[in-house]
Order: C-alpha cells, then structure tokens, then sequence
C-alpha cells in the first residue's frame, strides 16, 4: 500500500483515508453549509479560519456526499491537517524537497528567486508549467516576489516554526510537457518547499522540530554561505566588517552539516553506520562575492547550460572544482564527513541575487537589493534532485 504524504503538515497517511470538505453549494432543498470552527486545523496548523463542514470519504473514491446537505463535493483534504489536497494528489507523483541552512545563508531570498526562474525561465527550457497548488501559496509567493523584484527590498530574518504556529510550507505543482525526453509516468510532481528559519538549526530541540519536515523528503537542498566557511574572507582579500553582524555570527558549514547529518542519522531505517541514502545538494549560496578571486576559466563563472535535461557533465564539473575549493580553503572536512555518511551528494554554487546587495544604510529598514536581480545557476541542485528522482534526464541516460 503506498502511502502519501501532505505537502503542508507532513503527515502520512493511505488513500482510502483521504476526506473531503463540503462545498458549500445551494442544495436543492434546506439551506447550503455554512463555515464553522476547525479544531483540527487550529490544533495542527494554529489557523483557526471559519471551514465549511469535514465530509468522511468512502474508500478510495474521487468524491464524497455531504451528510448535512447531501451534495457530493470532489475537494479532498488531507486526513491529519484538513489542508486541501493538489487536484488528484492520490493519482499523481509527489516529490517533497526540503530546503535547510544556516541562518543568514539566504534560503528565503534563494527560495523566491528560484520559484521565480522555474515558473518564468526554466519552465521554458523544459516545457514545463510551474503553479502555486493554493490559494495561499500563489498570494504569499506573490507578495515575496514583488518585494523583491519589485520593490527590491530583501526579506527579514525568518521567524522560527516554534516562534509563528501557522507558517504553512510553498506548495507548487511542476508539470512538465510532452517532450520526449520526460518520463511520461512523472510529468507532475508536487513540490513542497518549507522555509526553515536559521534558527531553527542551531540548537537541539529546533533540530527535533524540523525532522518530521526532514523525515519525508526525497531530495534536500543544504544551503551554506561560502563567506562562513573558515579562512575564505581571507583567501579573497574580502573585509569581515562589510558582513552585517548576522553572519560574522553564523554557524560554520560543517558545523551545519554535522548537526543535519546527526537528525538524518535517527530517522527510521537509518543509523550511525548506515550511509544516508537520500540525495542531498549541497549549495553555496552567494558566490558573487567571490567571483573577483574565481580565475575566468572557473566553471563556477559560466552560465547554467540551457538544455531541456540536468547537464550530467557540466554537474561534475562544478563538483569537483567546489571540492578543490574546499581543501583549499578548509582542508577537506566538509568534504570527508560528506563522503563518510552519504551516497548520493553534489557540490553547487549559486547567487540568487547575481551581486553583492547594498549595504544597508542606519535609517533604513530592510536592506535593499541595489539593483537588477541577475540569478546564476540557481536551477542547478533543484534540477539534479529531479535528475535523481528520474522526472528529468541527463543526458547521459
Ligand atoms: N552577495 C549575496 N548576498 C545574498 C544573496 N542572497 C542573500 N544574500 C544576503 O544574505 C542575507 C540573508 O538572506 P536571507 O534569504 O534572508 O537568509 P535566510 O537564510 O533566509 O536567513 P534566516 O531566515 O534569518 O535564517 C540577505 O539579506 C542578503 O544580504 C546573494 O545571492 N548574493
Ligand atoms: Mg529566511
Ligand atoms: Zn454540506
Ligand atoms: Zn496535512
């Protein structure tokens, strides 16, 4: 029996115990439902908005019938949380990819840019269509993405899960179109991208609070400032005193790694012995600020290739010059409690932003972009987890 996992809460469960929420329709006769409290959703999600009325399933069928007012209704929910389902969640491909970093390493501003590159420039390189799966998720992402390109004000700090009860994951739907090289039985897939605040790994029980969103993942993305890792600063002639405070304050990236590998170790069916199968990406964000110190020729200074397919050769390429880097810079321990504990894992480089930000000025409130967004290679660790998880090819296979 396969089971599904909700793209909000997380939460496993079968098909046959999918439910469905009444529609609110004008019956032929009596009065139409009207919203109520939720207590399943306010205990779960903390959101205690008015909902129309739960409906029981019947099995694995696409519809159920509401026992108030009698009218069928097709929205399904999820068991556990009440959230409602992506169209045909049972009948389709779900892929979770969970996104974790430091604080200050830029998942928030990584996670628009990239969403914003995959519905607009990649979905057109692969023939893809890119949505928010909800309501929530296409107005959230839109404001993050006006902010941004817009206004071009960076978001704040992240507040930790504990800290906002109700902060629901971006949940998108990837559909890709008919071109040959896709696998037809994975053209849609359902992503769910959870933005972790920096916090949130920095101590023990932050850690405990981000395995359920760990636990389900098919592919992760570790996101790691390449200005926090020991000795670069230095090696590229940069001034620690330019850093706003946050990152002279971070947590190292192999401290990060270390504590990530340590949750991924006590998942069931894993161990401290056991290589971790799940494929992680392990990207460095902001590699603008080092481009000056990067000879030409570094792969890391070309542009993402353009093929309708993960570019196997071009991938290790990158890795293997990110891996020299590291032994240059920190002598390898990245790479070694890397290769002791996993399988599958890539090296990457990336900029969201495609240049160093503004420094934001004493009277200002959110720190500014300071130009035109110009992300570099961003698609890369989020194409080679599709790669992995066979929705996109090689072109190697
Ligand atoms: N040079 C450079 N700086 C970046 C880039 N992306 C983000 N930054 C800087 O990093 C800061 C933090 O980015 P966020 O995306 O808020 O980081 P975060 O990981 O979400 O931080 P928390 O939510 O506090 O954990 C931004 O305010 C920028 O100053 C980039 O591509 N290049
Ligand atoms: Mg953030
Ligand atoms: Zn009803
Ligand atoms: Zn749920």
């Amino acid at each position: 029996m396969t089971r599904l996992t909700c793209p909000y809460c997380y939460g496993r469960f079968a098909e046959k115990e999918i439910k469905f929420r009444c529609g609110g329709l004008h019956p032929i006769e009596g009065k139409p439902c009207a919203p109520g409290p939720d207590p399943v959703r306010g205990q779960v999600l903390g959101d205690t908005k008015l909902q129309l009325p739960v409906v029981e399933g019947n099995g694995k069928r696409l519809s159920a019938r509401c026992a108030k007012c009698r009218i069928e209704t097709t929205i399904q929910i999820c068991p556990n949380c009440h959230s409602q389902l992506p169209v045909h969640y049972s009948k389709i491909n779900n892929r979770m990819v969970a996104m974790i970093g430091a604080k200050f390493s830029g998942k928030s501003v990584y996670m628009t840019v990239l969403m914003h590159e995959l519905i607009h420039r990649v979905g057109r390189r692969f023939d893809a269509a890119v949505t928010g799966a909800d309501e929530r998720t296409r107005k959230d992402f839109s404001n993050e993405e006006r902010d941004l390109y817009t206004e071009g004000v960076l978001p704040g700090a992240t507040q930790t899960a504990a800290a906002e009860r109700g902060r629901a994951p971006f949940v998108f739907r990837v559909s890709l179109g008919e071109h040959r090289r896709f696998r037809s039985t994975l053209r849609h897939t359902v992503l769910s991208f959870f933005d972790t605040a920096g916090e949130d790994l920095e101590s023990d029980k932050g850690v405990a609070e981000n395995v359920r969103y760990l636990s389900c993942a098919d592919g992760i993305i570790v996101l790691l400032d390449p200005l926090t890792v020991p000795n670069v600063m230095e090696k590229f002639g940069l001034d620690p005193s330019v850093l706003p405070q946050a990152a002279n304050r971070a947590d190292s990236p192999i401290n990060i790694l270390t504590r990530v590998t340590e949750v991924l170790q006590k998942l069931p069916g894993n161990g401290p012995n056991k290589m971790i199968d799940i494929p992680v990406a392990v990207a460095f964000s902001k590699v603008d600020a080092l481009w000056e110190g990067l000879p030409q020729d570094s792969p890391l200074r070309q542009p993402a290739p353009g093929t309708p397919y993960f570019d196997e050769g071009d991938g290790e390429a990158i890795h293997a010059h990110v891996q020299a880097l590291l032994y240059d810079w920190e002598g390898g321990q990245i790479d070694q409690l890397l290769t002791k504990n996993y399988r599958t894992f890539r090296y990457f480089g990336l900029s969201a932003l495609g240049a160093v930000p503004a420094v934001r000025s004493p009277g200002q409130a959110r720190q500014k972009v300071g130009g035109a967004i110009q992300p570099h290679r961003v698609e890369d660790p989020f194409l080679w987890l599709l790669s992995r998880l066979k929705v996109v090819t090689t072109g190697k296979d």
